[in-house]
Parts: C-alpha cells; sequence; structure tokens
C-alpha cells in the first residue's frame, strides 16, 4: 500500500544559533500530533567516515580541503538510503545541518568557489524545507564561548555566515529565514509553524533532488 511519505526538514545557521535545541523541540512536536519523526545530523559521527570527520574536526589530524569536503558530502550520500527508506516509510527527517553547511563551510576557506563545493552534493534529496537561524555574532557570544574544535572562530563563522547569504538567494530552494534572538518556546513556534505548512505539499509531491 502507498503510504504518503515524510517531509525532509533541514536546520541551518551559524555555531549557537540553537539548532539542535530546535531540532530536538520539533521532534518531539510532530510526534505529539501523531507525526513519526526523526532527527538526524549531519556529519553523523558514528560511522566510517564521520570517524575520520570527527578527528579532523577535532584537530585530532589533519585532511586536505577538498579532500574532507568530498568526505562531508560522502558522509552524506552513505545514508542516502537510510533516509529514502524512512521518508517512504512516512517518517518526517529532521536533520541538524545538510549540504548548505557543507558549501558554506568549505567555500569560506581561500580558492574554493560555490559552484565546485555544490557538485559533490547535487542530487541529493531535496530538503522540503530548510529554515536558517539567524542569530548575530554578539548574540551567539552570550550563549557561550566557542568550543575547541576545527572552525570554531569568529573570523571563519563570519565567511561562513556570508556564504549562507549566498546560498540563501537560490530560490530552488525553500528557504526560511527564522530570528533565532527570541527565546526558545518562540523559536520553536515559528519552525512549527513552517513546518506544519509544508506537510501538505511534501505529502502530495515526490522528494526532489537537490540542486538539480
Ligand atoms: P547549535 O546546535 O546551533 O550550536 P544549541 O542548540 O546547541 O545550538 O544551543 C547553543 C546554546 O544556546 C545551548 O546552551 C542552548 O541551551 C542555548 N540556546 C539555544 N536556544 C536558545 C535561545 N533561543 N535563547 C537562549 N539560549 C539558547
Ligand atoms: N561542517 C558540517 C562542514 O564543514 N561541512 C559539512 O558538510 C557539515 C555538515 O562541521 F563546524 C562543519 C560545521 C561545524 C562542524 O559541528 C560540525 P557540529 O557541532 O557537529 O554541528
Amino acid at each position: 500500500m502507498a503510504s504518503k511519505r515524510g517531509a525532509l526538514i533541514v536546520l541551518e545557521g551559524v555555531d549557537r544559533a540553537g539548532k539542535t535545541t530546535q531540532c530536538n523541540k520539533l521532534v518531539q512536536a510532530l510526534i505529539e500530533r501523531g507525526r513519526p519523526a526523526e532527527m538526524m545530523r549531519f556529519p553523523d559521527r558514528s560511522t566510517t567516515i564521520g570517524q575520520l570527520i570527527s578527528a579532523y574536526l577535532q584537530k585530532k589530524s589533519d585532511l586536505e580541503d577538498h579532500t574532507v569536503h568530498l568526505l562531508f558530502s560522502a558522509n552524506r550520500w552513505e545514508l542516502v538510503p537510510v533516509m529514502k527508506k524512512k521518508l517512504e516509510q512516512g517518517i518526517t527527517l529532521v536533520v541538524d545541518r545538510y549540504a548548505f553547511s557543507g558549501v558554506a563551510f568549505t567555500s569560506a576557506k581561500p580558492g574554493f568557489s560555490l559552484d565546485w563545493c555544490m557538485k559533490p552534493d547535487e542530487g541529493l534529496p531535496k530538503p522540503d524545507l530548510v529554515m536558517f537561524l539567524q542569530l548575530n555574532p554578539a548574540e551567539a557570544a552570550l550563549r557561550g564561548q566557542f568550543g575547541t574544535e576545527r572552525y570554531e572562530t569568529s573570523a571563519f563563522q563570519k565567511a561562513v555566515h556570508e556564504r549562507f547569504e549566498q546560498l540563501m538567494k537560490d530560490s530552488s530552494v525553500n528557504w526560511k529565514v527564522i530570528d533565532a534572538s527570541q527565546n526558545i518556546e518562540g523559536v520553536h513556534n515559528d519552525i512549527r509553524t513552517h513546518s506544519l505548512n509544508v506537510f501538505n505539499e511534501a505529502q502530495n509531491t515526490p522528494l526532489g533532488e537537490l540542486w538539480r
């Protein structure tokens, strides 16, 4: 029996914008409304590729910049069969970072174009909705210090933010900008409303292919 597919919902945003907090709250809210939902995050550090990425982020290993970009992408592709299966089963996936982080972070490094960075992720399952949690650096700073992982510096995060702004100009992706400076419940209300709004369309249209 053909059942209605789940929606693919992605949260993106700068460090400490509240992505993880909000992914958890959205999954809980959807389940309470009788919609099966699960959270995923990228990188998924549990796989063999994810462990290479994790060691790189923790600065326990060094990897050449193109190589690590392709590993982040491979980490998404290796999860695609699982994602498709869950979506087909009617499970909505709420994803903490996706290809947009992949492109924003690598293209913030010298010598990387957006185009080059997007290529490996072309054709991934296309999110029905991508919410960008917008927060200025001063407010992010109030939520705690940067951690010790690679990329966690204000200069790099500023460059990443600029790349996200570029990516958000692409109207082929259903972007919504969320004011992440509100309190946790306020942000959640906005995210829940946008998410519930995409369900009908997601259930009646096949899953798309990203950047194709
Ligand atoms: P991210 O996954 O984007 O890095 P987190 O969800 O881990 O962000 O949140 C970072 C920190 O900020 C946590 O300590 C969290 O409790 C806090 N936080 C999250 N959302 C808010 C909010 N709307 N207002 C104030 N603090 C928040
Ligand atoms: N990151 C994340 C990338 O550089 N490329 C990617 O494709 C993805 C998904 O890895 F600095 C970066 C973004 C962030 C780090 O940190 C992952 P969290 O705390 O696990 O989200």
